[in-house]
């Protein structure tokens, strides 16, 4: 429901006097962005009555005594929890979405607060210093395990090294970066290759439904899965071919688009059912990468030597396979890299 005009120009007076008194009070996000189905959005300040100040602008309906919790509607932008945690440290707690967080902090910064978009490094006291807390963050947010022990070691290399960066430092944090932030994998192939059961089998779990009918997979499937040591999403596609069905034909479109999205595709053919047209000027970052199924139908002296052979049904080739793919997304050079990994940049 709209505000009406009383509420509105009140809100709009509080908001003028929160401006000047608040300007101390800081703000940021505290959970990893977009990652939850809640956020932290913490508020510091030198003062208790200027963070007063800004949670009744934000929250209304106080007081907001030290160490109590209020169900609230947030800047009239979502539902959350409002914690007061010390006379001078508040948490908002909105729903995760990086549109809601978004327009807290404008809220916010309508309000006076200055928004900080990482954390601050008192924020993390275990952190002696800005690089410190940097890479406490970014430890937070990485996704792959692999990421860590690399992390671990910036912070003095950093600190040894304030040069500027070379070229092979950038060019090896592109990839050093998909360890923080996943990158999409598609499998693409022909109905019936295979494509779900590989997913099964790389899973270990069935996550997408595998049928002998051509089409099971109508829509995309997706899952975040760890080859050795990188987390990737490897997103299970419909068969590409042509299609009377508009629903398969919708799902085959968006598949297409996510297709040209991925870093890498996997080409999946199989002896028994004809290779599928891939899209044109299909050009991945990593490449394509062609990969034969059921080898178990075939004698071994067929497998052509420029294809990867597996059996997703009988497990064959798929640790070898996972390894393959994780070295095209983060080389084994870059795990082993000793020089500066740029992993915070704006
Ligand atoms: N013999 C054999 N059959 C397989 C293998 N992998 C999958 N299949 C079978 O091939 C059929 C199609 O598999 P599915 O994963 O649904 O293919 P998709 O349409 O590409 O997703 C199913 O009957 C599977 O059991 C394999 O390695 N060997
Ligand atoms: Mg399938």
């Amino acid at each position: 429901m709209k505000p009406d005009g009383r509420v509105r120009a009140v809100r709009a007076v509080r908001a003028v006097r929160a401006v000047r008194a608040v300007r101390a009070v800081r703000a940021w996000e505290s959970s990893a962005p977009g990652r939850g189905g809640v956020s932290i959005i913490d508020l510091q300040t030198a003062d208790a009555s200027t963070l007063d100040a800004v949670l009744e602008s934000i929250a209304e309906r106080g007081p907001f005594d030290v160490t109590s919790l209020h169900h609230r509607r947030l800047a009239d932008i979502d539902d959350g929890i409002v914690a007061r945690i010390t006379s001078t440290h508040a948490q908002l707690m909105p729903h995760g979405g990086p549109a809601v967080i978004r327009r807290l902090a404008s809220a916010l910064t309508k309000y006076g607060v200055q928004w900080c978009s990482r954390p601050p490094a008192e924020a993390r006291p275990e952190a002696t210093d800005q690089l410190e807390a940097r890479v406490l963050d970014a430890i937070a947010n990485a996704a792959s395990p692999a990421a860590i022990p690399l992390l671990l070691r910036q912070a003095r290399r950093r600190d040894d090294d304030s040069s500027s960066y070379s070229d092979e430092e950038l060019a090896i944090a592109i990839r050093l970066n998909r360890l923080i932030t996943p990158v999409q994998i598609a499998c693409v192939g022909a109905p019936n290759a295979g494509k779900s059961s590989l997913l099964n089998s790389l899973h270990r779990t069935t996550v997408a439904m595998v049928s002998p009918s051509p089409g099971t997979t109508r829509d995309r499937v997706s899952a975040f899965l760890e080859l050795d040591g990188v987390v990737i999403e490897w997103l299970d596609t419909p068969g590409l071919h042509e299609s009377e069905d508009p629903i398969e034909q919708a799902a085959i479109k968006s598949s297409l688009r996510a297709i040209r999205d991925a870093t890498l595709v996997i080409h999946l053919t199989a002896p028994d059912v004809a290779d599928a047209v891939l899209p044109k000027e299909l050009c991945p970052p990593e490449g394509i990468l062609p990969v034969l199924n059921k080898i178990d139908l075939i004698d071994p002296a067929d497998v052509p030597v420029d294809r990867i052979a597996i059996s997703a049904e009988r497990g064959e080739g798929i640790v070898e396979l996972a390894q393959m793919i994780r070295r095209r997304i983060v080389r084994d050079e870059d795990l082993n890299f000793d020089g500066r990994w740029r992993f915070d940049a704006d």
